[in-house]
């Protein structure tokens, strides 16, 4: 999925400025006829891009899923294109965020741990720093994910972060995914009609924090939803599976973490449950970014894209 959704980004870019000494420029235009302009400049795309957090791939409605409770992405996956034959190239998180950035594979932009940063050199070629580049209004919400020191200063709108995040701060007791749609539609109000804008939204949702006593907390008005679902538990779940597996992959991270998470039957519904929750808070922020478009007469020149870091 990434390549095209960084294939519409690049279109946007190159629809915004073409530089006047190169073909197609205004010098070139002076001593070539070329082709007739319909329009001086065409109207530029505004862009809200919406990145999940470990979204598995089929946990959606409109990807197949008949418990999940996702309307607004079905909405917009009806209304527009589903990518059903899309892949993440590394999948893990820091790795791919510098990927949807960058528009690189892991080989060219070298970011492979959670501690390398981008370049000077290459942070300016990221989508948001072209888009702003080009006259773009540009605002970053949640989780950065590449390297440690945060571009705030670089984005006209910042509520980034480094790290994780928690879905509860000490004080706070709005779930973080409600607290990202809110500065969402803050950011949203504050464009003016006149200048395009780019928002890049990193929900948490719906990563785990990992080691804590609940560790898919979902929004308070999402615990009871799915209370009598009973998700189908994976036949790879199976022992005969995992005996077959090599010895590095069963002493592995992931292995620790099905321990605590998936063991028994009854984990496997409760941890389950949880992140069905999480996922339906963030459909419902979701439907809240498209409803402020459509109050704000912005639907029809704003391309919404909805992907995630890995699944
Ligand atoms: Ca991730």
């Amino acid at each position: 999925m990434k390549r095209y959704v960084l294939s519409l980004v690049a279109l946007a870019v190159a629809t915004a400025s073409t530089p006047a000494d190169e073909p197609g420029g205004a010098k070139y235009r002076a001593t070539q006829p070329g082709p007739k302009r319909v329009s001086a400049q065409p109207k530029r795309p505004n862009i809200v891009f919406l990145l999940a957090d470990d979204l598995r791939w089929n946990v959606l409605g409109c990807t197949g899923d008949k418990l999940a409770k996702t309307p607004h992405l079905d909405a917009l996956a009806k209304r527009g294109v589903n990518f059903r034959n899309a892949f993440v190239t590394t999948s893990i998180c820091a790795v791919s965020r510098a990927s949807i950035l960058s528009g690189q594979y892991a080989r060219r932009h070298k970011i492979n741990d959670f501690a390398t940063e981008f370049t000077p050199a290459a942070y300016a070629r990221t989508y948001p720093m072209l888009l702003r580049t080009a006259g773009y209004r540009v605002g970053f919400i949640g989780k950065f994910g590449v390297g440690k020191m945060m571009p705030d200063t670089s984005f006209d709108y910042w509520k980034g972060f480094p790290g994780q995040g928690t879905y509860f701060g000490k004080e706070e007791k709005t779930h973080l995914t409600a607290r990202m749609g809110d500065q969402a539609i803050e950011f949203l109000k504050g464009c003016k009609k006149e200048q395009p804008f780019c928002l890049s939204l990193s929900f948490k949702c719906p990563h785990a924090m990992d080691a804590a006593k609940r560790e898919y907390p979902p929004d308070p008005r999402d615990e009871d939803l799915f209370k009598d679902a009973m998700f189908p538990i994976p036949q790879t779940t199976d022992a005969k599976f995992f005996d077959q597996m090599s010895k590095f992959v069963q002493d592995s991270e992931s292995r620790k973490r099905w321990e605590r998470r998936f063991k028994t039957p009854e984990m496997f519904q409760t941890i389950v449950r949880d992140y069905y929750r999480l996922v339906t808070g963030m459909d419902r922020e979701v439907g809240r970014i498209v409803a402020e478009l459509e109050r704000l007469g912005l639907t029809e020149n704003t391309i919404i894209i909805f992907t995630s870091d890995n699944g």
